[in-house]
């Protein structure tokens, strides 16, 4: 297809480069009320705050349209190595505001929209964020894209167009009920459609073999049936760095000659069924944490993304002469879990059977191609997929993977003589208990590298979860810490706390974020300190006023914010810091301490569960339900509250967590990869409570003892006790006040006398616990007991928190992206 115009353009404004509009409010104004009219097709008078927003949003949009196509004729130009990141969830959070910030236009803006009786604010509250990931996976997806657009890093993101994101949880009678996500249903500024690049992608059918022209036999997929992939592109600005990069998210239609087809034979519910079908692929994320549930359509939808990906990077960004044995110079894929993982079969099946490339050949170049990053350490968090549903949805790529097999397991028995059982555990083909295709052994032997997202976590990949890959390739495996951005979480949710970084190491942090270092001397000042509590106060405020409206909750006054916001599971141990909160509440009401000696504390909850994770959702019950019942107890009013905001998103945590004074990372050591809002606190300054786990160990290590509350065990102190045998019945024999606090709970005290309502949570915790809440009980009262008494010394506990933002520079998700650079991605990535 032939692009540009037909004749050399001949006025000046046709040939020259694209104008971005005046940099002014006038400017800005003139942009907004041409979208509203021309665009939206209303009068300022006429228009709806829904019509405002798609307008400005629109207008904000032309600011950043020049240095997009800018940023894609350089590359075109002077084509380097590429990152192809590929991730099954993006969690991006609000569009406006980052893009507002990225072109510095807050002000310009705030000018404009204010000489339309507009206030900035109620634009920001109209967008619906884009929530097409389930928590720090997906997030950490958008931080990273982020830092490689401030860094200047030839990146394209790839993934998936859910027409429903994460599910709106909502609360009735305390119990979690899901409302589906229609985050498109106003119209979505932030998209650009490329219908024009529609590629189709094949499913079922089976293969035959053929002999060639040349006389070589070789094999064909005679797919069944086959859908398309439309293209949006979302662009992803650089922080006031002038560059733009790419964000490619699939979207499934029907295709159109089959669709006629059935329109031809007169059968139209046939056809609508037909078209529906392929819709299904794209139409909603997968709610699942943790665990992934091995459904056909989740297959789908990955196989759907990855090979639009392919083709579209393969057919349409590289020349069309490109010799692809080169391709490991041009695109480096990271793969983001194993959900992009049938890339790998793809890959292979493209450059053998389309491009009739040799298989050693083949592999050589795909082994090069990706790099996986694990982001788990549950065993049971591992995709496999059934051999039989991979054979009939991608009976081609079920032979590739065999072909894969069955010469890496002979490398296996040359490098082990006799050792059959070392064989059948690495397998990338499982026999037990199904027959089925373990994604993470297949993308450990294609990938060039592996990593983990924490230093502990990279240990105990190695040791621990593919023991035996590490042994065959040491050199694989590495680790990179993962980061946050700090445009989004420091600069944009703490406009309080930035203004007084800038004024204390001066401007430009936002893209050095080493340089919080740099607030380490004004620990020690106590000027320094009280604008710092202002800052906090102030954002404490944001939320009290937030929640009002947005839960209608109102929040006491004066106490210390207690946080723990993430997704719901049992490793991450909500449970333990119930039974805090139910001793805290029975201390005072049995009148053990006196309710004037207790540190007054709002305890907040933010958590979605799995909609199929029962333990889960229990619990969120029982949360609601000891929160009711705390906020209603005269005698502990004033002293201690409860919180729990529905539907925890990224929006909410844009709020929250520069408010909080307390982060919450408790989950049971060895079990959290990295933890991601762990390193959001610290950046805010807030003072961490966690096990030795996942990142903890490094914040830990970086601000210091003295600055972070640790408690529980270690990970190795977790393998012996499970090792020894571990009852948690007799750990709540031996503690009396646990005791006291689980049979208040188990009595219905919270539940309306009902003891039923609770049994499953309270049965599971003293005859289950698998993730060992009941052991760290102690240790966590202990240290939460420091946490009271340290936070009564205002002073102490400023000069903490401000170190913390002062060392906590290392999260910058730049960093890890840096490291990625180093360690991953090789030579050839232009910075
Ligand atoms: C998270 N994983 C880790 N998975 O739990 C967390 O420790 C880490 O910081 C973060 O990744 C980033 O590395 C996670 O979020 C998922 O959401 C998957 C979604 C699909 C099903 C399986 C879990």
């Amino acid at each position: 297809e032939s692009r540009g115009p037909a004749a050399e353009p001949t006025h000046a404004l046709a040939r020259g480069p694209v104008v971005p509009p005046t940099r002014s409010s006038e400017g800005f104004l003139r942009e907004f009320l041409r979208e509203l009219q021309y665009g939206q097709g209303v009068t300022l008078a006429r228009s709806s705050p829904n019509d405002q927003y798609l307008a400005m949003a629109r207008a904000v949009r032309h600011y950043l349209m020049a240095d997009w196509l800018e940023t894609a004729r350089r590359r075109r130009e002077h084509p380097a190595k590429m990152v192809g990141y590929l991730s099954a969830e993006y969690l991006l959070g609000r569009q406006l505001d980052n893009a507002l910030l990225a072109t510095d236009m807050v002000d310009i803006v705030q000018e404009a929209l204010a000489e339309c009786g507009i206030s900035l604010d109620t634009m920001r509250a109209q967008e619906v964020e884009p929530g097409l990931g389930n928590g720090g996976l997906g997030r950490l997806a958008a931080c990273f894209i982020d830092s490689l657009a401030t860094l200047d890093v030839s990146c394209v993101g790839y993934g998936i167009r859910y027409e429903y994101g994460i599910f709106r949880q909502t609360f009735v009678d305390g119990r979690q009920v899901e409302v589906p996500d229609t985050w498109l249903s106003f119209g979505n500024p932030w998209e650009f459609p490329h219908p024009e690049r529609e590629v189709e992608v094949n499913f079922g059918g089976h293969t035959e073999q053929y002999t060639d022209e040349d006389g070589r036999e070789r094999t064909r997929w005679i797919p069944g049936w086959n859908v398309l992939g439309v293209p949006y592109h979302y662009m992803v600005p650089g922080y006031q760095n002038g560059v733009v990069n790419t964000l490619r998210l699939w979207s499934a239609r029907a295709t159109h000659a089959f669709d006629l087809q059935i329109f031809n034979s007169g059968d139209y519910a046939e056809a609508v069924r037909a078209q529906t079908f392929a819709e299904n692929i794209t139409k909603v994320l997968y709610p699942e944490d943790s665990t992934p549930q091995g459904r056909e359509l989740r297959l789908q939808q990955q196989y759907f993304f990855v090979a639009c990906s392919l083709k579209d990077y393969i057919d349409q960004t590289l020349p069309p002469d490109f010799d692809l044995k080169r391709l490991p110079d041009q695109i480096i894929f990271q793969l983001n879990d194993t959900h992009p993982v049938i890339a790998v079969p793809e890959l292979m099946r493209l450059l053998i059977d389309d491009k009739g490339m040799e298989w050693d050949e083949a592999w050589e170049i795909t082994q090069k191609c990706f790099a996986y990053t694990c982001h788990t350490l549950l065993p049971e968090a591992l995709e496999v997929w059934p051999v039989e549903l991979v054979g009939r949805l991608l009976p081609r790529h079920l032979e590739i993977i065999y072909g894969i097999n069955e010469r890496f397991l002979e490398q296996v028995r040359e490098a082990f003589p006799g050792d059959e059982l070392r064989v059948r555990r690495m397998s990338i083909v499982q026999d037990h208990p199904f027959r089925a295709v373990r994604m993470a052994h297949l993308a450990t032997v294609a990938g060039a590298k592996v990593n983990g997202v924490a230093e502990l976590h990279s240990q105990l990949l190695r040791d621990k979860l593919l023991p035996d890959f590490a042994q065959m390739y040491p050199d694989k495996f590495t680790n990179v810490t993962n980061g946050v951005t700090p445009r989004r979480f420091v600069r944009q949710a703490n406009p309080a706390l930035s203004e007084l970084i800038s004024e204390a190491v001066g401007p430009g942090w936002e893209r050095d974020l080493s340089r919080l270092s740099g607030l380490e001397s004004f620990a020690e000042d106590p000027e320094f300190r009280e604008q710092f509590r202002q800052a906090k106060q102030a954002n404490k405020e944001r939320l009290r006023a937030l929640l009002l409206v947005r839960d209608g909750v109102e929040l006491p006054e004066g106490h210390l914010l207690d946080v723990m916001v993430k997704r719901l599971h049992e490793y991450k141990r909500q449970s333990l810091k119930l039974l805090h909160v139910v001793t805290l509440y029975e201390s005072i009401r049995s009148g053990e301490v006196a309710a004037e000696d207790v540190t007054p504390r709002t305890v907040i909850f933010g958590a979605k569960a799995a909609p199929g994770y029962h333990m889960a959702k229990e619990t969120i019950a029982l949360i609601n339900a000891v929160a009711k019942t705390i906020n209603a107890d005269p005698a502990v009013k004033g002293r201690l509250a409860v919180a729990f905001p529905a539907n925890y998103n990224v929006t909410l945590a844009e709020t929250l967590i520069p408010a909080a004074d307390l982060s919450e990372q408790i989950s049971l050591a060895g079990m959290e990869a990295s933890g991601t809002g762990n390193m959001k606190f610290a950046l805010n300054g807030a003072l961490t409570v966690g096990t030795d786990d996942g990142a903890n160990v490094e914040i830990r290590q970086l601000v210091g003892d003295d600055n972070f509350f640790l408690f529980g065990m270690s990970e190795p102190e977790v393998a012996a006790l499970h090792a020894s045998g571990y009852v948690p019945s007799q750990v709540y024999a031996d503690n009396p006040r646990l005791k006291r606090v689980i049979d208040l709970i188990a009595s219905g005290a919270f539940t309306d006398g009902d003891p039923g309502r609770v049994s499953a949570f309270v049965d599971d915790l003293l005859y289950n616990d698998r993730f060992m809440a009941l052991a760290d009980y102690q240790s966590y009262i202990d240290v939460q007991e420091r946490i009271d008494a340290a936070y009564a010394d205002t002073e102490a506990w400023t000069r903490s928190a401000i170190l913390n933002v002062a060392r906590a520079g290392f999260f910058s998700s730049d960093r890890s992206m840096h490291d990625y650079l180093d360690r991953i991605w090789g030579a050839g990535i232009r910075l």
